[in-house]
């Protein structure tokens, strides 16, 4: 990699609960990878904390959930929650899946930045992180 050019984007992809749907998160997880990102992917089964604790160490600027069979609306502002305490809420957080239109309010109230839910087309969230990228480098070395 050229010294001076910026360094890819690390994304924690995870799955919380005893949602057991794999499809999405790993076409995610390879368009992601594809378009140049580093991607660590936490696994099934994880709880917030485990999630939240993984985002810390592995030391990821994006958290990204895959949910498909509900308890998204505990889960999710539960992980935000420990994001902020862990002072760690400059991390973004993503989510996508099977989220109905009506939680979404909700869930962004609650601290998910964005949600791509079910028919997202991936290269729209490629271009949405990129951008979100290039505006986070812009901003942390700005004078
Ligand atoms: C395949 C499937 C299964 C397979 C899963 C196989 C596997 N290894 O993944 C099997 C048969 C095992 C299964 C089981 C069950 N399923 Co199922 N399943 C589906 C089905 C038909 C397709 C899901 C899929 O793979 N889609 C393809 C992928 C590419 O799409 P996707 O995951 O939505 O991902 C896209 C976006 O959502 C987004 N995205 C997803 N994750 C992420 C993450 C990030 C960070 C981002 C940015 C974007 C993003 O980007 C992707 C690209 O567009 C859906 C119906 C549907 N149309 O979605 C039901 C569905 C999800 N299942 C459902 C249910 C109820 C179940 C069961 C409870 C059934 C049962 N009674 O046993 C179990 C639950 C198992 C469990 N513990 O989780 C319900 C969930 C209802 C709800 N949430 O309210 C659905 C919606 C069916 C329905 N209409 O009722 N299922």
């Amino acid at each position: 990699m050229n010294a001076f050019a910026p360094r890819p984007l690390r994304v924690l992809l995870a799955k919380l609960g005893m949602d057991t749907h794999t499809v999405g998160v790993t076409v995610i997880a390879h368009a992601l990878r594809e378009a140049g990102m580093e991607v660590i992917f936490a696994g099934l089964k994880q709880t917030p904390e485990m999630v939240a604790n993984a985002a810390i160490q592995e030391d990821v600027d994006v958290v990204g959930i895959s949910t498909l069979s509900a308890g998204h609306t505990r889960t999710l502002p539960r992980l935000a929650a420990l994001l902020r305490e862990m002072g760690a809420g400059d991390k973004l957080l993503l989510a996508g899946g099977v989220i109905p239109e009506e939680d979404v309010p909700f869930l962004t109230a609650a601290g998910v930045q964005k949600i791509f839910t079910m028919g997202s087309d991936t290269r729209d969230i490629v271009a949405y992180l990129q951008a979100w990228w290039s505006e986070k480098l812009a901003s942390e070395t700005a004078p």
